[in-house]
């Protein structure tokens, strides 16, 4: 499992987009997200600039 941490989520509507876009990244699975944490975590062997992509294009960014 991987988890990462999310900067711009405010609501559960970029909690349902988060997890959208996470679950539209071939080769990720069981993702969840955490509001309060402001992480998500998910798994699959996937560059983390794939997924990275996949958040900033939902307009949040992956932070370390
Ligand atoms: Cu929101």
């Amino acid at each position: 499992m991987t988890t990462i941490s999310i900067k711009g989520m405010s609501c559960q509507h970029c909690v349902a987009s988060t997890k959208k876009a996470l679950e539209g990244v071939p080769g990720v699975s069981n993702v969840h997200v955490d509001l309060d944490k402001k992480e998500a975590s998910y798994d699959g062997e996937v560059a983390s600039e794939v997924i990275s992509d996949a958040i900033s294009k939902i307009g949040f960014e992956v932070v370390d």
